[in-house]
């Protein structure tokens, strides 16, 4: 009799929350400390349902206009960044607003008001309708198109074909876009490419380590909510390097036993906007069906912080310094 194939769980790293993530959900948390409930939120600070629901308990208010929001109430700006015309909006509604777009996304919106200062076309690689991509087009509208994959390439057009440059989302797969990139330089040959990369640090370590992992798993989970781009990138990934099959589940109480016939061995990641605990769950799940040997899979090291959104900064100090002067 020829023993069975141990079973063993390869839990890729990084995972799970980014900089940038937690920063804003951190900002959300601080806002509700420092002004009490409620807080208002445009659009999902995250694309994580636990995430929205956790800070909805807490008292925050999600809404998905600036209209919606009472004047003279604070309104935090989502992760994902927002048009210029937002911040227009929300100043005329006489709303107090903490601005906690990722300091990576607005990267990206400052080199699409500067090549569109020096008159370029900007060719916006992204996914239509996508949170990020509606704020970093608000910046240059006429000046912006969107690329929403390769195939999309042969629908573009160009006022110059000698001053064109691409830009991206920051949470694209990394190998799709290069394919719409040379797919774009063969167009225009002239095209010049983002200063430094617009996919993000994050989104680039999670898609290496799930490469990894991939190669050698039955079954890849990856914990993330459905309107999550990265979340999403990272099942694709999986199964574009080697996984025999790949989910993306909310939670533990999303996952088939019926996925785990036959499987020998499970890769496990998360997204950038979910929080480890969601894979502590999952983790206990498999333990609970059989798969209780874990090992690290970790071919990039990370370590990125943000300071908290300027608006919370300035009024924490306010709060020190008043409070130091009534000692
Ligand atoms: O959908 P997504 O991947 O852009 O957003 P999510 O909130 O899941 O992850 C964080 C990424 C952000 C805020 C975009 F930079
Ligand atoms: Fe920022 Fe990248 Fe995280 Fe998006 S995924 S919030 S760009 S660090």
């Amino acid at each position: 009799m020829t023993a069975s194939p141990a079973r063993r769980v390869l839990l890729a790293a990084p995972r799970g929350y980014c900089a940038g993530v937690d920063r804003a959900v951190i900002a959300v948390e601080q806002a509700l400390e420092q002004y009490g409930a409620p807080v208002y939120v445009r659009h999902e600070i995250v694309h994580n349902k636990y995430v929205v629901r956790t800070l909805e308990k807490k008292g925050a208010i999600f809404v998905e206009e600036t209209s919606e929001v009472p004047p003279g109430e604070i309104c935090v700006f989502s992760a994902h960044g927002v048009a210029p015309e937002v911040h227009e909006e929300a100043a005329r509604g006489q709303l107090a607003t903490i601005d906690a777009t990722c300091p990576l996304v607005t990267k990206v919106h400052k080199e699409a008001v500067r090549y569109a200062k020096e008159d370029y076309d900007i060719l916006l690689i992204g996914h239509e309708g996508h949170e990020e991509v509606i704020g970093t087009s608000g910046e240059a509208p006429e000046h912006i198109t969107l690329v929403d994959g390769p195939d999309d390439v042969e629908n573009v057009e160009v006022r110059d074909p000698e001053r064109v440059v691409w830009l991206s989302q920051t949470t694209l797969s990394v190998d799709e876009t290069m394919e719409t990139v040379d797919a774009l330089k063969g167009r225009y040959p002239d095209l010049i490419s983002p200063p430094t990369d617009d996919i993000c640090y994050a989104t680039q370590n999670r898609q290496t380590a799930i490469k990894k992992v991939a190669a050698e798993s039955d079954l890849v989970l990856v914990v993330g909510s459905q309107n999550s781009s990265n979340s999403v990138r990272l099942v694709e990934t999986a199964l574009s390097h080697g996984a025999k099959a790949g989910h993306l589940v909310d939670g533990a109480e999303e996952i088939d036993p019926a996925w785990l016939e036959g499987v020998t061995t499970v890769g496990v990641s998360s997204g950038a906007s979910v929080p480890e605990v969601l894979v502590d769950g999952v983790l206990d799940w498999l333990e609970q069906h059989g798969w209780a040997d874990v090992e690290i899979v970790q071919p990039v090291e990370e370590r990125m912080q943000f300071s908290l959104p300027k608006e919370l900064r300035r009024d924490l100090r306010a709060e020190a310094a008043a409070a130091s002067g009534s000692d």
